[in-house]
Parts: C-alpha cells; structure tokens; sequence
C-alpha cells in the first residue's frame, strides 16, 4: 500500500564543506573548500562512495543470467538486497531443513564485485513457510528463534545490515503493532529476534524495517518508540529501515523524520526505494537522496529494483532504468543530487579546519577530521559487560586504486580480538594488523570497505587513536 500524497518539496541541498590537507600549498595549512562538478562520479555506487555512502539495488537470483541487467548491476550498483531469496519461505522450506542456493547466487556474486549485501528479511508476517504459518504459541516462538540464528549464523561475517523484523507496526492511525502470529507469541518477539541475531552475528548492523513512514506519523511514531525503548534497554537495535515505496509527492517531514531516528543513536538506511512514475518522480528520488545525504548516519539508499520490468509495482515504471536498460530522468536526478555533496580537492588556505556544517544535531559527537593523507577510517564500537564489537570502513581518499592493504592500529589495553570478518586480524592485543582477504583487496579512488571484529574487553572501550593504511596515517571519520 502506498502512503497518501502530502506536499511536493524541494529539500535544499547542503552545501558541504570540505576540509583538506593543502599539501600543495604549504605544509599543515587546511583548505575548506565547496564541492565541484569537476569532481563528479559517473555511477551512482561511486557517487554515493564519495560520502561513505552505499547506493544498491534489490536482485533477484533468477535475473543474474540476463546480461542487461548483470551489466547495470555491476556498473552502478555497490549493495544488493536479494528481493525474494532470503526470506523464511525460501531458506527455511521445512522445518529446520535449510536451502540457501539462490541466497548464495546472490551473496556470492555481490562479495565476488565488492558490493555490500543488505539481508532481507528474518522474520516477516508474509512470506512464511506453510508449516510455520500454521504454528502459534512456544512452538513457532522457538521455530522462530531458530530461523533467526540459523540464518544469521549461515551468512555471518557477509551481511552489512540485516532486517531482522520486517513490517511488524500496523497502518492507520493506532501506532500499534500488526496483529500477526508472530505477534500473538507475545509483544517481546521483536527484541528475542534482535537479540538472537546479534548473538548468532555480532557484525551485522540489525534493522528495524517498515513502509508508510515516509515522515512523521503515527505509524513511524510508533517505531520510534520502540527503538527508544530498544535503545533504553539495550536491546541491541543498530539501524531503522525506511522502505520508502513512494507515490507522486514526498512529505515535506522525509528528511526530520530520518533525523529523529538518528537522534536516538540509531543508524537510517533507505531499503526499497521506488516511486510512481508521472512528472514528480525525478524529483522526487532526487529529494529523498538528498534527505539520505543531509542526514549524517543515513548510510545509504537501495532502490527495489533495477529496470522498470524487474519491479513488484507492475506498470507503474517506478525505478531509474526503463525495461530496456537505458537511464531514466529520474536516474540523473539521483546522480547529480549524490554528485551535488562531492568532496573538491581544489585546496584554498584557511587557518583552522572547519567541521563540516550539517543542518540538524545528531546527538553523537561528530570526531573533528584530522589533517589526514590518502584514506579515512571510521571506527564505531558496540560494547556490553566483557564484550564489543566494531564497525569499521576504510575509505581511499587518494586518487588511485589500492591494490592490497594493511590497516595498523594499537587497541587499548584489555582488548582482546576473538573474530572478526571482511579482513584477518593480526596478533590479537596490542598493535593490530587488518589485511584484506582475496575478494576486498582493491579499493579503487574514493571507494571503502568495511571490516569489523568481535573483542573481549576488561572495561576499557576506547577507540584506538591512530590508524595507518599503507604506511599512511588516516583521517578520522
Ligand atoms: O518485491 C517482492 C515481490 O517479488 C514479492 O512477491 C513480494 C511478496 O510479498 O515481496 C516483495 O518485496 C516486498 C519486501 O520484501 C518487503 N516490503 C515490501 C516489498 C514489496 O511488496
């Protein structure tokens, strides 16, 4: 179902301000400096990558022998979401009877081209197998369990960000949850879910996801609640998905909304975008590109969809490529909206670094950037009693590829690495070496990778101070 039309708008672009090394220009003096066109990406993954950004696109594992469709894949797209294959009815056909093949098809060939994967969906009211449709009470409540962290467990160490539960809030003004028989397992099913897949994958960011809270209403109201409540009792709650299946107009709170959802400490991604087709619909995904891009913790925008002809919304031609293949207007809106935040190297002198302006407070301190060389590192850690993880993305901010790299960094003491993924970590205390494995070597000018690893601690979770890519030291992010 499609949420009402409210206002047309026209977000206004933040103009962000850069801060660089001018090298060329004297040793230690910053440059802030606006973006430029020169600068701008071709493809909406590297344009999206030059704000640390993902820009992806839902899949279907029956498609990848369609060599269009492979070709923009590829071309453009740095994320995938598998549009049917991962959900219960396909992993879990019988009861504790596992088939992963066509997840696979697509997990595999998104690790083989460096595309982060976002996991779709663990526990939804659709798309159930028809033995556990037929199930309610402690009996599906365990079956439920067990999906989760069987699933999750089988795709550990790949997935960038799981939706955990999917659609579990109901429409209409209540802003209560949907009746459903996951539901009637009693009102903590969501946070048993959450728990279960951080256990059984402690790097995978878990999502809330959920449609018709494309601003603020009573439906996204009732979701922020919860995630406040989640966060309050740490339940571990990383980031909120916004389906965002759009009509003719956007609300004009799209932006505020994603912005209160990060304000409680919470990561937003964009999941299913896509839009009616008609006059606005450029617009329109130009809008909700630029809320993305203004709202600092929206770590990207997957599109449900690649061609009009591969879209659920039959007819309506709701994506950025025509049934043939070739670019719709609304995909150069999408371009030019992510090319619009694009980092200038164009240094001009200034005294003092100026952190870059952004037009509401998140509520975590943004780190001030270093005078850094050729990469960016950003490190977040997630810690309970004895135990953390991290989540870290490496950006190349030079200007050519690497090929093969080393991330060197001192984890304070008491920190012990006891896993990790996307890299190997190397001794396990003290000064700690990330090397890429085979299938994330290369990361090409202005394009990241994220890594992360498990770690016990002895009551200090401090982030390590120094990071050195190469021989370079790195910025902060
Ligand atoms: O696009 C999916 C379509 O192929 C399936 O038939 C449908 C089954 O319900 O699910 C579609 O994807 C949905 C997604 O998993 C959750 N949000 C709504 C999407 C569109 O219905």
């Amino acid at each position: 179902m499609l949420p009402p039309a409210i206002l047309t708008i026209a977000p206004s672009v933040r103009r962000t301000l850069v801060v660089t090394v001018a090298a060329a220009l004297g040793a230690g003096v910053l440059a802030v400096t606006p973006p430029s066109a020169s600068a701008a990406a071709d493809t909406l993954g590297a344009a999206a990558a030059q704000s640390g950004r993902y820009f992806g696109a839902a899949i279907a594992a029956g498609r990848l022998g369609n060599s269009t469709y492979v070709n923009i894949l590829n071309r453009e797209f740095n994320q995938v979401t598998a549009e049917n294959e991962m959900k219960w009815d396909a992993t879990e056909p019988s009861r504790n009877s596992f088939s992963f093949g066509n997840g696979d098809r697509i997990a595999n060939h998104a690790i083989s081209r460096g595309m982060k994967i976002r996991g779709h969906a663990l526990l939804w009211h659709q798309q159930q197998p028809g033995w556990a449709r037929g199930m309610e009470g402690s009996d599906l409540r365990s079956a439920m369990i067990n999906h989760v962290t069987r699933v999750a467990t089988y795709y550990r160490g790949k997935i960038h960000s799981w939706d955990v539960v999917n659609e579990a809030f109901a429409d209409g003004g209540s802003g209560g949850r949907r009746d459903s028989n996951l539901q009637r397992t009693g009102n903590d099913w969501i946070e048993a879910a959450f728990r279960a897949a951080r256990a059984a994958d402690p790097g995978a960011k878990l999502c809330y996801n959920d449609y018709n809270t494309d601003g603020i209403n009573a439906k996204s109201t009732g979701i922020y609640n919860m995630v406040r409540d989640f966060k309050s009792r740490g339940v571990p709650i990383d980031c909120v998905g916004f389906q965002s299946h759009l009509g003719t107009s956007l609300s004009s709170d799209y932006q505020a909304n994603l912005q209160r959802f990060a304000n409680l400490g919470v990561d937003v991604e964009i999941t299913e975008l896509d839009v009616a087709q008609g006059s606005n619909q450029a617009n329109i995904f130009a809008g909700v590109t630029r809320a993305c891009l203004n709202v600092a913790r929206c770590n990207g925008i997957t599109v449900w969809g690649i061609r009009d002809s591969d879209s659920w919304r039959t007819g309506e031609n709701p994506l950025l490529f025509d049934s043939s293949g070739n670019k719709k207007a609304a995909y150069t809106s999408v371009l030019n909206a992510l090319n619009a935040v694009t980092p200038s190297p164009t240094p001009t002198p200034t005294p003092t670094p100026t952190p870059s302006p952004t037009p509401t407070p998140t509520p975590t301190p943004t780190p001030t950037p270093s005078p850094g060389g050729p990469c960016r590192v950003s490190y977040a850690v997630n810690a309970w009693n004895t135990g953390l993880t991290t989540a870290i993305t490496i950006t190349n901010t030079g200007s050519a590829a690497l090929n093969g790299w080393s991330l060197v960094f001192t984890l304070p003491s008491g920190q012990t690495v006891t896993g990790g993924w996307n890299a190997t970590y190397s001794p396990s205390s003290g000064q700690v070496t990330a090397t890429n494995l085979n299938y994330n070597g290369s990361i090409p000018a202005g394009g990241s990778v994220d890594i992360g690893f498990q770690a016990t601690h002895t009551g200090n979770t401090a982030v390590p101070s120094t990071f050195t890519l190469n021989g370079s030291t790195c910025s902060r992010a």
